[in-house]
C-alpha cells in the first residue's frame, strides 16, 4: 500500500490529523493496535480549549459537539471549605468545552469512516522504518499476514508507550520525566454533577475533582497514593472520601450512585525533544505528557497535529518545507508552557508524601494569593482557557 501520510495510532491526535489532512486532499492511513471498541472504551478527558474546538470544526466534526457540548465560563478552586470562582471568560474572553475525549474520538471514527478513509484497526507489531531517510516504510501484521505501508511521512500518535518514539535511536533524543507521588482514582457516574461547574478541591486529606461529561454523567477524582489498586475501592469508600474533601455545602448537595467506570490513572510530566526525526514526526501524547490538573493532555494533542496538518498542507501545495522544519520548536514552546501549568496546578493542590508543614502554608497562601488577586486569577484563567496557536 502506498499514501502521503502513515499515521500510527487512532486516538484524537491521530484521527484528527487525519481529518484535517484529508480536508486538505492528501491522502493518509491510520494504523491502530487496538480495536475501535477498545479505543472508545478508554475514559478520558473532559475539557476542551476553544483552540481545540476550532480545529474539530476546521475538520469538520464539530456539529454534535456544538450541540451536546457543555460551554463553561468558569471554574471554582475550594479550600478551607470555601469555594471560589475563577471567572475565566471575564478574565480571558474565552470559555472551555466540556465534552468527553471518548464523544471526540466517536466523532472522529464516524466522520473518517464515512468518507471512506482507511483506517486499520487490530495492527499487530507495527514498526516503523525508513524515516531518516526519503523512504519511510510502516509494517505490521493483520489477519496473520505481514503488511508493508510505503509513505512520504510518518505522523507518530500512538501515545506514550508506544512504538514510534521508541524507534527513534537514543542518541537523537533527549527526554525530561517527573512522575508525581501519587495518582487519580477517577469514577464515572450517571448521575447528576454536583456543581454547574468544575470544583478543583485542595484538602489536607489530598485532591478532588468534581467533572462532569453531561448533565446526567459525573466525572470525579480523588487523589490516592502510589501503588493504590483500584480494586481496593469500593464505590461507597470512594463517595465517603470525596464528601469529606468538598466542602461542606457540595458535600450535602453531592448525589452518589453506582460506578459505570472505575480506575487509577498515574501522573507524570514527560517530554521528547525534538518532535520530529527525518520524516517522522512525534505528535501528542507520544512525545509528551501532563499530570490532567490542567486539562491540557488532549489539548496539547490538538493543538500539536493543528500545527502539523498546516505544515503538511504548506509542503505539500507549495513546496515548502519551511512549516515542517519549524514544527517541533513551534510545539515545544506551547508544550513547555502547558507542562509547566500543569506541574503548577498539581502542585498547588495535590498533598505530597514527603511535604512538610512550611509547604502546606505556602499551597495556602498561594491559594489566599489567588483568592484575592485579579492578576494572580488571569495568569491562571489564561493557561486554562488555553494559549493561542502561534
Ligand atoms: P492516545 O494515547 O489517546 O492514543 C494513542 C493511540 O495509539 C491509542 O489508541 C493506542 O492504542 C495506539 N497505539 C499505541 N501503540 C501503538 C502501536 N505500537 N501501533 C499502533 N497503535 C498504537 N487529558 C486531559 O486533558 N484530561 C484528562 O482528564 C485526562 N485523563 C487521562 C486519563 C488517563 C488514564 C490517561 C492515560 C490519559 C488522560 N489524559 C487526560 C490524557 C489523554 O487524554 C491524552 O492526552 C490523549 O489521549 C492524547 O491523545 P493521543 O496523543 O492521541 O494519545
Ligand atoms: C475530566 O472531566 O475528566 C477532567 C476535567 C478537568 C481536568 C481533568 C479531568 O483537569
Amino acid at each position: 500500500m502506498r499514501t502521503q501520510v502513515a499515521i500510527v495510532g487512532a486516538g484524537p491526535a491521530g484521527l484528527l490529523l487525519g481529518a484535517l489532512l484529508a480536508r486538505a486532499g492528501i491522502d493518509n492511513v491510520i494504523v491502530e493496535r487496538h480495536s475501535a471498541e477498545h479505543v472508545l472504551g478508554r475514559i478520558r478527558a473532559g475539557v476542551l480549549e476553544q483552540v481545540t474546538v476550532e480545529l474539530l470544526a476546521e475538520a469538520g466534526v464539530a456539529a454534535r459537539l456544538q450541540r451536546e457540548g457543555l460551554r463553561h465560563d468558569g471554574i471554582e478552586l475550594a479550600y478551607g471549605g470555601v469555594r471560589h470562582r475563577i471567572d475565566l471568560h471575564g478574565l480571558t474572553g474565552k470559555h472551555v468545552t466540556i465534552y468527553g475525549q471518548t464523544e471526540v474520538t466517536r466523532d472522529l471514527m464516524d466522520a473518517r469512516a464515512a468518507a471512506g478513509l482507511a483506517s486499520l484497526y487490530e495492527a499487530a507489531g507495527v514498526a516503523i522504518t525508513g524515516f531518516d531517510r526519503a523512504a519511510p516504510r510502516v509494517t505490521y501484521v493483520h489477519d496473520g499476514r505481514a503488511h508493508e505501508i510505503e509513505c512520504d511521512f510518518i505522523a507518530g500518535c500512538d501515545g506514550y508507550h508506544g512504538a514510534c518514539r521508541a524507534s527513534v535511536p537514543a542518541a537523537a533524543i533527549r527526554t525530561h520525566e517527573k512522575v508525581y507521588p501519587f495518582g487519580w482514582l477517577g469514577v464515572l457516574s450517571r448521575t447528576p454533577p454536583v456543581s454547574p461547574e468544575l470544583i478543583y478541591c485542595s484538602h489536607a486529606r489530598g485532591f478532588a475533582l468534581c467533572s462532569m461529561r453531561t448533565p446526567m454523567l459525573s466525572r470525579y477524582y480523588v487523589q490516592v497514593p502510589i501503588g493504590d489498586r483500584v480494586e481496593a475501592w469500593s464505590d461507597e469508600a470512594f463517595w465517603n472520601e470525596l464528601k469529606r474533601r468538598l466542602d461542606a455545602d457540595a458535600a450535602a448537595r453531592l448525589i452518589t450512585g453506582p460506578s459505570i467506570e472505575k480506575g487509577i490513572a498515574p501522573l507524570r510530566s514527560f517530554v521528547a525533544e525534538p518532535m520530529r526525526f527525518g520524516r517522522l514526526f512525534l505528535a501528542g501524547d507520544a512525545a509528551h505528557i501532563v499530570p490532567p490538573t490542567g486539562a491540557k493532555g488532549l489539548n496539547l494533542a490538538a493543538a500539536d497535529v493543528g500545527v502539523l496538518a498546516r505544515a503538511l498542507v504548506e509542503y505539500y501545495r507549495d513546496g515548502s518545507s519551511a512549516g515542517i522544519d519549524a514544527y517541533s520548536d513551534r510545539c515545544l514552546k506551547r508544550v513547555w508552557k502547558a507542562v509547566r501549568f500543569s506541574w503548577w496546578m498539581t502542585s498547588l493542590l495535590h498533598q505530597f508524601p514527603d511535604g512538610s508543614d512550611f509547604d502546606r502554608k505556602l499551597q495556602l497562601a498561594e491559594l489566599d494569593y489567588l483568592a484575592g488577586s485579579t492578576a494572580a486569577q488571569t495568569a491562571l484563567a489564561e493557561n486554562y482557557v488555553g494559549l493561542p496557536l502561534t
